[in-house]
């Protein structure tokens, strides 16, 4: 018998989407959506993250997953609290070319959103061109890149180099999985001329940072 927190996180792990949003219902009368996602239905995440990586689960049971996870994030959306009003600022978010993990950048783009900020939300694969061109076309207030494999972290710094020749010195918020602080704070500051890089560590700290920029 086990706990609504527990039966969440076990429909992550499985893929299960039957009923669902019957248990999403049950959780919300007592946890907060924000709650459900960072705690309960990331905890499945992770698992997932370590059962592949282990060899003990198979992509297509991974996708399953995520699609779960992206069922239930839709489904929690509507029950999240919101501030109303004059956007705060604009933020260019988008995964990196050759990348297609988008979960973590939705929920960076719901949480800004809900906070008062307008997201251009480019979704995935975003070649850097793409992003300077968004940030220019949207007179953008800062730029949001993720990326989930190490090879983005390359791409990120590739494409910090780019910003600086193509002269956009925007704040810059990196964030994902691969990243460490102090590849953020070294190496890709360094990529980025007079612009500003900082790292964030989840999507909270995304906000806690799109909040610096505007002050
Ligand atoms: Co992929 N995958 N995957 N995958 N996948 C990882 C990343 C991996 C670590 C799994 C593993 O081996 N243990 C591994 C990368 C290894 C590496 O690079 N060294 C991996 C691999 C290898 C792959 C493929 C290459 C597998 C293959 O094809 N053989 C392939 C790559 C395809 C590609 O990108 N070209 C692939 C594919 C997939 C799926 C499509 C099946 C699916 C993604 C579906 C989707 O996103 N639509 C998937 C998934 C689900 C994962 C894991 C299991 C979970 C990722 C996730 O959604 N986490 C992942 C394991 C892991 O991360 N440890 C894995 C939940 C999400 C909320 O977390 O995105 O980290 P995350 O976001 C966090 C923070 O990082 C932060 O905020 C969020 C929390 O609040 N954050 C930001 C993220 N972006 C931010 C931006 C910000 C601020 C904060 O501001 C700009």
């Amino acid at each position: 018998n086990l706990t609504i927190e527990q039966r969440l996180e076990r429909r992550i792990v499985d893929g299960d989407r039957q009923g669902l949003e019957d248990d999403l219902d049950e959780a919300l009368k007592t946890i907060p959506p924000l709650d459900i996602i960072n705690t309960h239905l990331l905890a499945g995440m992770k698992v997932v993250g370590e059962l592949f990586g282990s060899g003990q689960m198979q992509l297509p049971f991974v996708l399953q997953a995520a699609e779960t996870m992206k069922a239930a994030v839709a489904h929690l959306e509507p029950h999240m609290e919101k501030v109303d009003g004059q956007a705060k600022g604009t933020l260019v978010l988008a995964t990196v070319k050759g990348d297609v993990h988008d979960i973590g950048k939705n929920l960076v783009d719901i949480i800004l959103s809900n906070n008062g900020y307008k997201v251009v939300n480019l979704g995935i694969k975003q070649p850097v061109t793409a992003i300077i061109e968004a940030a220019r076309e949207h007179d953008a207030d800062a730029v949001g890149m993720s990326g989930l494999l190490v090879k983005s972290t390359v791409i990120m710094r590739e494409n910090l180099e780019e910003m600086t020749r193509q002269g956009l010195n925007l704040p810059v918020l990196l964030g994902g999985a691969a990243l460490t602080r102090k590849y953020v704070e070294s190496d890709c500051s360094a990529a980025y001329g007079e612009g500003a890089v900082a790292y964030a560590r989840d999507a909270f700290d995304g906000l806690t940072l799109m909040a610096k920029v505007g002050e």
